[in-house]
């Protein structure tokens, strides 16, 4: 890390973050519910899940507590994308522990889950913490998105956390990290291992939320910040009048970013991949419905917009998500096979052999890189989207419809357009003061619940649209949160991802307001995050949460 830090950096570095008020006492306890359900296949998951299956809801609250106030080694660990405030959660971590007890130690897990398997860790020192305190990115331990699952690399941490005397172990992470805990504890209740397991949840996608979890953290200062970049980029289209901008926004599955986006900046376009996928609507539809909106603003002499696109989209739109899951199936069993053939012309032959004659045509009508692209999964199964310019595909579609509109004197339109991809610019953002109070307590409330011996459970922090003074922590157990998903053609559990919910008020918001955007320049500005100044600005949560909870 540099030895010079910004200005703002340093006068960072001096914000306290706020703390519910239960959990700013010394005095607290865990107050267990009754017993759960996962929340679908639930048989299924119980019989994976025997020993976590079925546990009770937690709150922490003020009072005398049980909780063990004996010295404790517990570790950490950062899991998968970057998220603004993962340094935050540490710091809570790290000052309730010692908090606690002075005694109490913690121990950060190097570049991800494979820092576990492999036993490289160091010990977090106040002077590591202070050095990363309300700060952005994951470099004080790094990041990783390897995933814990075969039998030798759960015996593999075991034997590391014996040999380290852990009491806890904190897996920051998103729904497939969050599910990887679940695995974990479940595997160290069976080997009766003393290390609980508590997961964090923490994904810039907002997928990860439900009845108990608000919000994942990072989701507020990544969509601030995209949405200051918006906000300018509409600014210049308006100003230059020659230029259709096509943005595409982070988020893997879930449009909620690029739908907090679009709340924040009004543009022209605004695709919501949960719609799309309702409606059945093909690839040619968007771009029939694209260039709908490009040949309206045109006839009123506007040659210019915006169009905000979400990342996940290609896995929505009916013909291609038929491909994904088809191309995926394949893969399940001849990945290495068809890694090995010498060239993507093989490649491409060998799947127009196996995928059906629909799915055949579409693959082969997408650009070879994007076909590449969609040959390749990570460690959960997940296509890498972030790497698919469907930002640049809509672009050359919505251009052919227009040249062939014009060629039958159809049309006068013109259409320049410009490219930008906003995904890893949000990701290590300085936490807004959400994020910063938000991940704070939620290290904080963690340490609580793994004092109580509660494992396989993920922590909660609930009543989020009020002051954080009124903020209530607690845990879920993450069985709860469960469902069975095909990845890499095989059943497996995970978190069932948060879609963007089309009856939801952020949602209904937008559409009662999109055909108004589309036509009139009712651009908005949001401009940079602020972390100082009157609360109405500072501390503001995204629209989305703030329609949500009314
Ligand atoms: P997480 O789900 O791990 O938080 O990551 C989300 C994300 O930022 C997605 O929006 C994006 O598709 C992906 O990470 C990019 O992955 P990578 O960092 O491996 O390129």
């Amino acid at each position: 890390m540099s030895a010079e830090i910004s200005v703002l950096q340093k006068a960072r570095a001096a914000y306290q973050p706020k703390l519910p008020k239960a959990l700013r006492s010394n005095n607290v306890r865990v107050e267990l519910g009754v017993p759960t359900e996962p929340a679908a296949d639930k048989e299924q998951i119980k019989q994976r899940f025997p020993k976590t299956c079925g546990q009770p809801v937690a709150t922490i609250i003020e009072g005398n507590g049980e909780l063990n106030g004996n010295p404790l080694n517990v570790g950490v660990v950062l899991s998968g994308g970057q998220a603004p405030g993962g340094h935050n959660v540490i710091a809570g971590l790290f000052d309730a522990l010692k908090a606690a007890n002075p005694g109490n130690r913690l121990f950060g897990f190097l570049k991800g889950p494979g820092g576990i398997i492999k036993g490289k860790y160091k010990e977090l020192t106040p002077e590591i913490i202070d050095r990363y305190r309300n700060t952005g990115g994951f470099d004080m331990i790094m990041s990783g998105r390897d995933k814990i699952e075969k039998p030798e690399e759960l015996a593999a941490c075991k034997q590391n956390f014996d040999s380290m005397n852990l009491h806890g172990l904190v897996i920051i992470g998103g729904d497939d990290s969050n599910t990887n805990a679940a695995i974990l504890a479940e595997y160290l209740c069976k080997e009766e291992c003393r290390t609980v397991v508590i997961g964090v949840p923490k994904t810039i996608d907002g997928d990860m939320k439900n009845e108990q979890i608000e919000a994942s953290f990072g989701f507020d200062t990544a969509c601030k910040t995209y949405s200051e970049l918006i906000g300018n980029i509409c600014r210049d289209s308006m100003s230059a009048v020659k230029y259709w901008h096509f943005v595409r926004l982070m988020g893997r599955a879930a449009s909620h970013v690029t739908l907090e986006c679009g709340l924040q900046t009004h543009p022209n376009v605004c695709l919501v991949s949960e719609e799309i996928q309702a409606k059945g609507t093909t690839l040619a539809e968007v771009v029939d419905y694209i260039t709908d909106v490009v040949l309206k603003r045109a006839a009123a002499g506007k040659n210019y917009g915006v169009v905000i696109v979400p990342e996940g989209l290609p896995e929505f739109i009916s013909d291609i998500k038929r491909m994904i899951d088809e191309l995926s199936t394949i893969l399940g069993k001849d990945e290495q096979y068809i890694r090995d053939l010498p060239d993507h012309s093989e490649r491409v032959q060998y799947l127009n052999n196996r995928l059906t004659a629909a799915s055949a045509k579409v693959y082969g009508s997408l650009p070879q890189d994007i076909q590449e692209v969609l040959l390749h999964r990570d460690s959960h199964g997940n296509v890498p989207l972030s790497q698919v310019e469907t930002e640049r595909l809509l672009i050359d579609l919505v251009s052919d419809k227009i040249r062939l509109l014009k060629s039958r004197g159809q049309t006068e339109a013109k259409f320049s357009s410009l490219s930008h991809f906003f995904g890893y610019e949000g990701r290590c953002a300085m936490p807004s003061n959400f994020d910063a109070d938000y991940c704070y307590s939620l290290g904080y409330a963690a340490t609580q619940l793994v004092r109580a011996g509660l494992t396989g459970y993920t922590v909660n922090v609930r009543n989020l649209t009020r002051p954080a003074d009124e903020w209530v922590a607690g845990g879920t157990p993450v069985t709860m949160m469960l469902n069975m998903e095909v990845r890499k053609g095989k059943p497996v559990p995970v978190i069932k991802k948060a879609l963007v919910d089309l009856e939801g008020k952020p949602f209904q918001h937008f559409s009662t307001n999109r055909e108004r955007w589309a036509l009139n320049d009712d651009f908005v500005f949001p401009g940079p995050v602020q972390y100082f100044g009157p609360s109405q600005i500072a501390d503001v949560p995204t629209v989305t949460l703030k329609l949500e909870k009314g």
